[in-house]
């Protein structure tokens, strides 16, 4: 270990090259310092990161279960509490920990008012077991559990809604953020852990081996989420919609297009209906956000 902050997550573990999870975990931990503990949950990032007796872990790490990560992490912060001590407390989870199995954990320690920052790196599906759907993965993405074939064109459910749901816990602060855009997911990591009270974070984390794309594309699969507006980067404030990140929409096509996990929406022919369907859900996210920059028309 150097000390430099960007070192708290050492690089030498298992992930895959060009793992969404793996940027979002070095960029966490270099907004929070390592004045921390981190609660992690069962998934791709706990596995790829500790192999016994191997950590990248430079800092203080616990390993739960997908049920109690939040509530390990209430516990870590009663304890540091009655030792006047002053780390922060930083739960971790896929999307399969968050959104579904660690959900009623989670949501007990937000109505309790913990002051902790919950951090879920978002790929969209089960994806250390093998690719299954979960309550994260988008419309129409083919997974094992939601395979596209004659008659299916993949997960028939959109995507839950996780930070409106936290939003609505009272939280004071909520935000969404992509390791696409590093600056931003810094500092909104740095402004959760600053806040006293439960805080959300949701990192969208796209994942090479999941989505069906070559590592070296993950910043450019990322940025295109959200130039099409199936993923908004904002922040909510005491329930506020406060700053959203603004683009020139493209098509979704030009997404749907890099993932394998959508090919069967243009092979053997383009499925117009289906991808005006998620044209649709893009085009709500911006009149729900606000999104879309006004050109001005030429003269
Ligand atoms: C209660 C429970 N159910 C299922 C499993 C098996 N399991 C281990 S990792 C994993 C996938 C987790 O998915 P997610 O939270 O999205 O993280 P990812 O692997 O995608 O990074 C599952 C289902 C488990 N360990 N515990
Ligand atoms: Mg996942």
């Amino acid at each position: 270990m150097t000390g430099e902050a960007c070192d708290l997550f050492s690089c030498g573990h298992r992930a895959c090259g060009g793992c969404g999870a793996a940027m979002a975990s070095r960029l966490i931990l270099e907004a929070t310092g390592d004045n921390v503990i981190v609660c992690s949950a069962t998934g791709c990032l706990e596995v790829f990161s500790t192999p016994y007796p191997e950590t990248s872990w430079n800092v203080p790490w616990v390993h739960s279960l997908f049920e109690n990560n939040s509530a390990v992490a209430s516990g870590v912060v009663a304890s540091l509490k009655k030792q006047a001590r002053t780390e922060k407390v930083v739960a971790i989870g896929g999307d399969g920990a968050t959104l579904d199995i660690g959900m009623g954990c989670i949501s007990g320690a937000f109505e309790r008012g913990t002051d902790f920052t919950y951090i879920c790196y978002d790929n969209e599906a089960y994806m250390n077991t093998g690719i299954q759907r979960s309550g994260s993965t988008p419309y129409d993405a083919s997974t094992t559990t939601s395979p596209a074939g004659k008659c299916s064109f993949g997960n028939k459910r959109p995507k839950k809604d996780m930070p409106r749901i936290m939003a609505a816990h009272g939280a004071p602060y909520v935000a969404t953020t992509s390791i696409a855009f590093p600056a931003d997911l810094v500092e909104k990591v740095k402004r959760a852990v600053e806040t006293e009270g439960p805080s959300y974070v949701q990192v969208h984390a796209p994942c090479c081996t999941g989505w069906g794309f070559e590592g070296a594309q993950t910043m450019a699969i990322g940025k295109m989420a959200i130039e099409t507006g199936l993923w908004v980067n904002y922040e909510m404030v005491d329930g506020e919609l406060k700053k959203v990140k603004k683009v020139v929409r493209k098509p979704v096509d030009e997404y749907l297009k890099m993932q394998k996990r959508f090919r069967h929406l243009f092979k053997p022919k383009r499925a117009d209906e289906e991808i005006a369907k998620i044209q649709a859900m893009a085009d709500k996210n911006a009149a729900l956000y606000g999104i879309d920059i006004q050109l001005k028309k030429k003269e």
